[in-house]
């Protein structure tokens, strides 16, 4: 199992140099700064990776291993006039990147809004801030503050009538922070910042596009990415819509067990493969993660460690827990995904590592008062890795006993 770390570039107030000490050995990390749809070229990958891979004597040298995302023009999702323009130029910038070493390729299907929390400063017990998806605050944003078409359909009654009184109850001031947080902005997050008419708008275009249409135009995408990257040998690594399951009227597609069966089957390649987010998958009670990770073991070339604790009435509302905490039983994850990497060492598929992140982490201590990418603080996440890589080392030594 590779150790790695997200990178979010020169203005992470984690710098690469403070990765350096947490033992991590891999970065994860992508070119923010391009727009959407336009080519990551050689120059500018080069750039990136030498401010990542660049060491000072007698320092331990980090590599960019695995890219978080190559975001997918909303063009593709619709299948819009035009579209396969994106898909070359998203395979000319994977093709880019393996020509500079990097072949592990994180993305995501997710239309209009990427991975999506109600409030980013969620007191726990301990003093620590965690991350939040409060599933009555959305539907007071959803109903009363986007106030979108057809929304009242997708509630009850009862829910209309809490959602209204959330909203009567909440400022101007929280109102607005919960806007921000709903369409503004998530770092690391692969779709546009839009304002409320503009969002409305992107919404609008997908009023025709149901589960089985979104599906199709992800699978009209990566037919002719897969060959490509399979005589690249770049390994793809699809990211689970988060939370798992329709929002805002918008379909989602990569969120079960079945929806993975349904891409796998349609497009066998190798290198159509699957990021394990423990977290995502894990915000929905239907999903059993340890068997999950062993049924798609061989898919799996990289993975999000965290978890989630669903609240106990309202199971679509969740806070993010520590990395051993959550309701998801993690240590058993790991074993999984040890025992697939074992499969692949005596399979002889050299190379074939998965790479882990510890994902997100809790706003503790110093971090407190510091300005952090939310999720991305630096001490929260060094205790979700630390206690990872605890797990790990045990595992893998009792392995090794039982084998003696
Ligand atoms: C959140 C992340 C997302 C994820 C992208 C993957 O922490 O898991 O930003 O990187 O959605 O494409």
């Amino acid at each position: 199992m590779r150790e790695s770390w997200r990178w979010f570039g020169p203005g992470d107030p984690v710098t690469v140099d403070h990765i350096r000490q947490t033992g991590a050995t891999d970065i994860v990390s992508a070119l923010h700064s391009i727009p959407t749809g336009e080519v990551w070229s050689v120059d500018a990958i080069r750039e990136h990776q030498a401010l990542i891979e660049h060491t000072e004597p007698g320092l331990a040298s980090l590599k960019w291993s695995v890219v978080e995302s190559i975001p997918i023009h909303e063009d593709i999702k619709l299948a819009r006039p035009g579209h396969q323009e994106y898909t070359n130029r998203w395979i000319a910038s994977m093709e880019n990147l393996a020509r500079c070493g990097i072949r592990t390729i994180c993305y995501n299907f997710m239309s209009v809004i990427d991975w999506t929390r109600t409030d980013l400063d969620f007191k726990l017990p301990s003093g620590a801030y965690a991350l939040r998806f409060d599933q009555k605050k959305f539907a007071a944003f959803d109903l009363f503050v986007l106030q979108r078409n057809d929304a009242g359909a997708e509630y009850t009654k009862a829910e209309i009538a809490e959602a209204r009184q959330i909203h009567e109850a909440m400022s101007a001031a929280e109102r607005e922070e919960l806007t921000r947080n709903i369409i503004a902005g998530l770092p690391g997050k692969m779709t546009e910042s839009y304002g409320l008419d503009d969002f409305r708008g992107m919404l609008s275009r997908y009023r025709d596009v149901d589960h089985d249409t979104l599906r199709a135009n992800l699978f009209a995408f990566l037919s002719p990415v897969l060959p490509r990257a399979e005589s690249l040998g770049v390994k793809l690594a699809i990211h689970p819509d988060d939370p798992p399951r329709d929002l805002l009227g918008l379909p989602r597609v990569i969120c079960t067990a079945e929806d993975l069966d349904l891409l796998f089957n349609e497009l066998p390649s190798p290198s159509n493969g699957m990021t394990l987010c423990v977290g995502t998958y894990g915000s929905r009670p239907d999903n059993d993660l340890p068997a999950m990770a062993r049924k798609f073991g061989s898919r799996i070339h990289f993975s999000h460690l965290r978890g989630v604790s669903l609240d106990s009435g309202e199971q679509r509302s969740f806070h993010e827990a520590g990395h051993l905490d959550s309701d998801v039983d993690m240590v058993q994850v790991i074993r999984e995904l040890l025992n697939e990497e074992e499969r692949r060492a005596r399979a002889e598929s050299a190379g074939d590592d998965i790479y882990i992140r510890p994902d997100h982490g809790h706003r503790m201590m110093d971090d407190i008062d510091k300005t952090v990418n939310p999720g991305y603080s630096s001490i929260g996440r060094l205790k979700g890795l630390a206690e990872i890589r605890g797990v790990i080392r045990t595992l893998s030594a009792r392995e090794m006993e039982t084998q003696s």
